[in-house]
């Protein structure tokens, strides 16, 4: 049986290779005849009508006319990598997954970044959650941890999800806004779901504009569950750390790059493999005893909560490297299928009600994407341990199964394939004890919405606090219905009167003195009431550094984008020595200049331009250096597109290193900021001296800007 499967899938590889090879030879037809003019259809006369007999022609158009298959209902825009993911610490106590038990061992995976409520070819720097999802190819089988880059989640039962998809994707009726939150049937849904609003706090946050793909940390959201030998349980939370640390964009710049590059992500990340610059995260779990299951103030089932760092440590275990793009697009990253149900001997599901959905939603989903139960059979879901079972047919079946027997038990077939023993991996789910009503209800452990909404909002610092308060200005007021305003505001005042007054006063909505109960806030039958009150209206005031960007900020120089913009004539010196410790630093300088060829420096050498002041913008580089020591400020800045590059980058924070007369070059900037009391460069955050400036890279943006206007 082993023998023929082996056959089996040596022929398939052999026919995937074949087919490879054939690119590279003469042009054939879907059934391997060779093709003498794939440009002309067959006609009657030169000039006559186009003949129904003509094969080529219609094979080559009904294949056109089918080339897509449904986008993802959600996530439908990504972007994916193949890589390695190798344990570093054995959790051998915990699971017996061999993924998480054999050290230094190279698992092959399969990473996909995504935008959630875009679609395939909105925008990648829209304000929303990134989906984060990893398959892991091993000997066990195929498991797939399918996460975000946010840890919990706006609702915490799986009925409510197809309202949620449906209240932030464009409205039915004229299908406008695209890939943005930021209108009435979104809010409206998040006004009435008290449940949301911690995880509001989040995509509120710089967290929903990311960087890169590989500046964001990933979560598995969902309390599971890891069995050991012994069948002991314990709970587990996971944790992508980025190894270049956990970076954003601003809201502005954001919006701009959406215009001057929607693929801003996806080409980051492809051309950083590309250039052999691979991404890295740290896996992390959170592990929590079974006995200890209730001693939270939250329900670790609940998936709009999160076990905070402070209580319960991540610990390190391995690595995810990703190194290889892929080399075609629709056939691994569109036609991936990940499911959370895809889960090894060692792992498994809690009872959290929006897992429990997820767990039927994802098969379903690929049958209607990828058309057929044999969607395990697609090259990229293939798992590497043999697939041996008694399922048969269907569309698109690749696997050619001998023998006469397809059921189970059997003699015919010698009993094969024959159910594994616990003890030789077969999957046995962990004995639960559960012992309940049949009831449709939500559990009074899942009542309090609000403590973590706190927690997170409180744990930022002062700049985050503000960029929150801002995004939830800009969002609210493109809602055009005022009660949903109203309703938010209500919901808000929740989380901070502080928070919900800075928002109220750009919307015209009149602030309460104090918290007021949101509406459609549902009390669970069996609360008590003081007790809920208090519970809800818990005005606790604790805080949480690994919830900041900000405060943990590092690597911001490593793998940076740096513009420096010339006009013409520079020193050679200066810009070697630039250059050197730009790249010491592990990042990139790109040469933009008026029109592309070279420049010449001061000395009349050549150097090659990398972009122009027309085909790229400052909000495509983490900074700048701009200025030579031939050219004057005012000549400079007179080109209005390098004036254009400084505002922009000043507006963002971003470092910028002057090589000209600062002085002069700040005036002749015209800031607004500084035209009553003339600002210093040090003052301004501008940068006249290299050590500075890669100090300042180091800090990723200089925030305090933000107060000087
Ligand atoms: Fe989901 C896709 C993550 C709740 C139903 N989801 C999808 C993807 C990610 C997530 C990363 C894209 C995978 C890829 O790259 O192909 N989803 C989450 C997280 C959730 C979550 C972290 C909450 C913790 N999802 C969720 C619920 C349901 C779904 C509650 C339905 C009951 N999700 C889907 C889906 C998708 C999907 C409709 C669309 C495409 C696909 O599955 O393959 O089935």
């Amino acid at each position: 049986m082993e023998n023929s499967f082996n056959a089996e899938n040596k022929k398939l590889k052999d026919l995937e290779k074949n087919h490879l090879a054939d690119e590279k030879g003469a042009m054939t037809t879907d059934q391997g005849v060779k093709i003498n003019d794939d440009h002309n259809s067959l006609k009657a006369g030169d000039r006559g009508p186009s003949l129904l007999e003509d094969f080529i022609l219609r094979e080559k158009i009904t294949h056109f006319d089918h080339e897509r298959i449904p986008e993802r209902i959600v996530h439908a825009r990504g972007s994916a990598a193949h890589g390695v993911f190798k344990l570093t610490t054995s959790l051998a106590g915990h699971t017996k997954a061999k993924l998480f038990t054999e050290v230094g061992k190279e698992v092959p995976v399969f990473a996909r970044f995504s935008t959630v409520a875009g679609s395939k070819g909105s925008t990648d720097l829209a304000r929303d959650v990134r989906g984060f999802a990893v398959k892991f190819y091993t000997e066990e089988g195929n498991y797939d941890l399918v996460g975000n880059n946010i840890p919990v989640f706006f609702i915490q039962d799986s009925m409510n999800f197809p309202d949620l998809v449906h209240a932030v994707k464009p409205e039915p009726h004229n299908e406008i806004p695209q890939a943005a939150s930021a209108h009435d049937t979104f809010w409206d849904f998040i006004s009435l779901m008290p449940e949301s609003m911690h995880m509001i706090m989040w995509t509120m946050s710089d967290r929903a504009i990311p960087r890169s793909f590989r500046m964001m940390e990933g979560f598995g959201v969902h309390t599971f569950r890891f069995i050991n030998e012994q069948n002991k349980s314990t709970f587990v939370k996971f944790h992508w750390k980025p190894k270049l640390g956990v970076h954003s964009v601003m809201w502005d710049e954001a919006q701009k790059i959406s215009g001057k590059d929607p693929d801003f992500h996806k080409r980051d990340l492809w051309n950083a493999i590309e250039s052999g610059d691979f991404p890295e995260w740290e896996l992390g779990v959170q592990l929590v005893p079974e006995e200890d299951e209730h001693k939270f103030d939250f329900d670790l089932l609940d998936a709009t909560k999160l076990i905070p760092e402070s209580e319960v440590p991540v610990q390190l275990v391995g690595t995810l490297t990703l190194n290889k793009n892929p080399d075609n697009f629709f056939a691994e990253t569109e036609q991936v299928a990940f499911h959370p149900g895809h889960l090894l001997p060692g792992i498994d599901f809690t009872n959290d009600p929006l897992l429990q959905g997820r767990l039927f939603s994802y098969t379903d989903t690929q049958l209607s994407r990828l058309g057929s139960p044999n969607f395990h059979e697609i090259p990229i879901n293939r798992s590497v341990n043999p697939v041996r079972n008694n399922q048969r047919d269907a569309h698109m079946r690749m696997q050619i199964n001998k023998g006469a027997s397809s059921y189970h038990p059997n003699t015919i077939g010698g009993g094969c394939p024959y159910q594994a023993m616990m003890q030789d991996g077969g999957f046995h789910s962990y004995e639960e004890r559960i012992d309940g009503k049949k009831i449709r209800t939500r559990s009074s452990s899942f009542m309090d919405h609000f403590s973590q909404a706190r927690l997170f909002y409180n744990s930022q610092t002062k700049t985050e606090q503000q960029h929150m308060i801002n995004a939830l200005q800009f969002e609210l007021s493109k809602v055009k219905r005022a009660h949903i305003r109203e309703n938010m505001i209500n919901q808000l005042t929740n989380v901070s009167l502080d928070l919900a007054k800075e928002v109220a006063q750009v919307l015209g909505v009149e602030l309460p003195n104090s918290p007021v109960a949101p509406v459609n806030e549902s009390k669970p039958a069996d609360a008590d009431d003081a007790h809920y009150a208090s519970v809800v209206r818990d005005p606790r005031t604790t805080t949480d550094d690994a919830l900041s960007i900000i405060k943990n900020v590092k690597n911001a120089d490593k793998s940076r984008k740096i513009g420096f913009i010339s006009t013409g004539a520079y020193s050679s010196d200066r810009l070697k020595s630039i250059t050197e410790k730009v790249e010491m630093a592990g990042s990139k300088l790109m040469v933009v200049a008026p029109t592309l060829g070279n420049i010449r420096n001061s000395e009349g050498h050549k150097v090659k331009v990398d972009e122009t002041l027309f085909n790229t913008a400052s909000v495509l580089y983490d900074a700048i250096i701009v200025g030579d020591e031939a050219k004057s400020s005012e000549e400079i800045l007179a080109n209005s597109k390098v004036k254009e590059f400084v505002m922009d980058a000043f507006n963002h924070c971003k470092p910028i290193l002057v090589l000209s007369d600062a002085t002069t070059f700040i005036d002749e900037l015209g800031l607004p900021c500084c035209r009553e009391s003339m600002k210093s460069a040090a003052e301004l955050y501008i940068d006249t001296d290299t050590d500075t400036f890669m100090a300042s890279l180091r800090k990723h943006r200089h925030w305090e800007r933000e107060e000087l206007s």
